[in-house]
């Protein structure tokens, strides 16, 4: 990766001092710094008052113990975390992800990267991220239900509509919001749905807001595929992950014409050359809440399963990593450059690595960073807050019609940015700039705070 610009480096000297090990939270910080150097070169005031130093730094961080009961009667404990990054440009606002891998430092890089996420969609809200290391994997409903009501009956106490705003992330569904939302309402006394996003149709929640991310992340592809005169229609495509941001991003490609041959989870992948079928995999991840193994097993004829392996040696034009962090490397972006592909959009958070992202880049493939390309997940998140502020719901094309507008704006910006700085085509650097600039004038505004 390139250098970072002389002021720059000691910035990010004291943010590895202060994150010690925290390697998500580094990799997040170091690929934002070295796109901004241009902007501090172009707008020296930008870094004063050590703007950029107290962006690096959360506003609040929250960790407590979450006990509850399992089913068998044992306490079990588990840590409850909510990091408030950033408030310059509205109440924070970003997801909870129930997953053994959650720790500060991970939590930390998804409110680090939501801050300019949130500010790339030109809507009113600021950053966070939240979670905690239970594993839902294997437990009952029950079970499930217990760990919410306890998570946040510690939580709520620093919640609130203008305050902060959590929603869904890996592990969280409507579910579980639903279960958070029933304990905060018990505890609050009041029926506020502005205080959680991803809630269901029948109480506060948005049409759409389920199939934004996935739909988002395939409309800021095609914008991107546009630019060259491309578009989804017969291209093959492979989709990491099965969970809400694959799913919904498959659907979308479906409708625009594309193929899908292979989608994963973590204990492996499973590719059909004819398509994957999506109703029968809605019905074993959503309803069913198993493995995608089941997939391969129900459609042992047409499909095959590779358990562990990597997804991206299947050939595509168009690869969606939609799991999670780092989920793509260096080797794997080779091979996919090898097998021709023509664009990437990262669904996930930071799916790629540095040297992942730096091979796509100078193979010259379309590549779309995840703080820009799934971004409509809580644009449309935003939509809900402003739902439930003026007591409406809007129909799902109309809700759907937003959320492509302000794919597009996005793209738009992006790409405006990324030229007007030199490096056309660029969407990395155009992301970071363009999120920056509307964070760092919020915060200027604002004063030392
Ligand atoms: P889900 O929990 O619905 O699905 C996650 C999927 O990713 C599952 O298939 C899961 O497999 C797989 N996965 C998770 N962790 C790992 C891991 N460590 N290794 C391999 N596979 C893994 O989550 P979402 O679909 O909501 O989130 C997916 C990604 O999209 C995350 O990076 C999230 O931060 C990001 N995102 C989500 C948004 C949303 O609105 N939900 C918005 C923007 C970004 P398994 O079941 O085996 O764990
Ligand atoms: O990473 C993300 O953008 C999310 N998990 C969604 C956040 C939200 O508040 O809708």
């Amino acid at each position: 990766m390139s250098p970072l610009d002389e002021k720059l480096e000691p910035i990010y000297a004291e943010v590895l001092r202060r994150n010690a090990g925290e390697l998500e939270f580094h990799q997040a910080v170091r690929e934002v710094l070295s796109s901004i150097g241009l902007v501090i070169a172009k707008h020296p005031d930008y870094a004063d008052q050590a703007l950029i130093e107290r962006l690096c730094e959360p506003e609040r961080q929250i960790i407590f113990r979450v006990p509850w009961i399992d089913d068998k009667g044992q306490v079990q404990i588990n840590r409850g975390f909510r990091v408030c990054f950033n408030s310059a440009l509205g109440p924070y606002k970003g997801g909870l992800r129930f997953h053994p891998s959650v720790n500060l430092g991970i939590i930390k890089f998804l409110g680090f990267e939501q801050t300019f996420k949130n500010a790339l969609t030109g809507m009113p809200i600021g950053g966070a991220k939240g979670g905690s290391d239970f594993d839902p994997k294997g437990r009952s409903e029950m079970e499930i239900m217990r760990f919410c009501q306890s998570f946040m009956t510690e939580l709520y106490r620093h919640l609130g509509e203008y305050t902060d705003v959590p929603a869904g992330d890996i592990g969280v569904g409507q579910r579980e919001i639903g279960y958070m939302f029933g304990q905060y309402k018990r505890i609050t006394n009041r029926y506020e749905s502005g205080v959680l996003t991803g809630k269901g149709l029948t109480w506060g929640g948005s049409q759409v807001r389920k199939e934004a991310t996935g739909y988002g992340a395939v409309f800021f592809v095609e914008q991107m595929l546009k630019t060259r005169g491309l578009d989804f229609e017969g291209k093959k495509v492979v989709v990491s992950g099965s969970g809400n941001v694959a799913i919904y991003t498959i659907e979308k490609i479906q409708e625009l014409g594309g193929r899908v041959i292979a989608c994963s989870d973590s204990d492996g992948y499973v590719v059909e050359e004819s398509g994957i079928d999506l109703d029968l995999l809605k019905e074993i991840k959503e309803v069913r809440r198993e493995r995608i193994s089941t997939y391969a097993k129900l459609r042992k004829d047409t499909a095959d399963y590779v358990p562990k392996g990597r997804i991206w040696d299947v050939p595509c034009d168009i690869a969606m990593p939609c799991a999670t962090q780092n989920e793509l490397n260096g080797g794997d972006a080779r091979k996919l450059v090898q097998n021709g592909v023509i664009a990437v959009g990262e669904g996930a958070n930071m799916p790629c690595t540095p040297d992942a992202v730096q091979i796509f880049q100078e193979a010259n493939v379309l590549f779309g960073p995840g703080k820009a390309t799934n971004a409509g997940g809580v644009a449309t998140s935003a939509l809900e807050m402003q739902q439930n502020a003026s007591r409406d719901s809007w129909t799902f094309e109309e809700t759907e019609q937003r959320l492509a507008t302000i794919m597009r704006q996005i793209h738009d910006r992006c790409a405006e940015t990324a030229e007007e700085y030199g490096m056309p085509g660029n969407y990395v650097a155009g992301a970071n700039i363009a999120g920056f600039i509307r964070v760092a004038e919020a915060m200027r505004a604002l004063g030392v705070i």
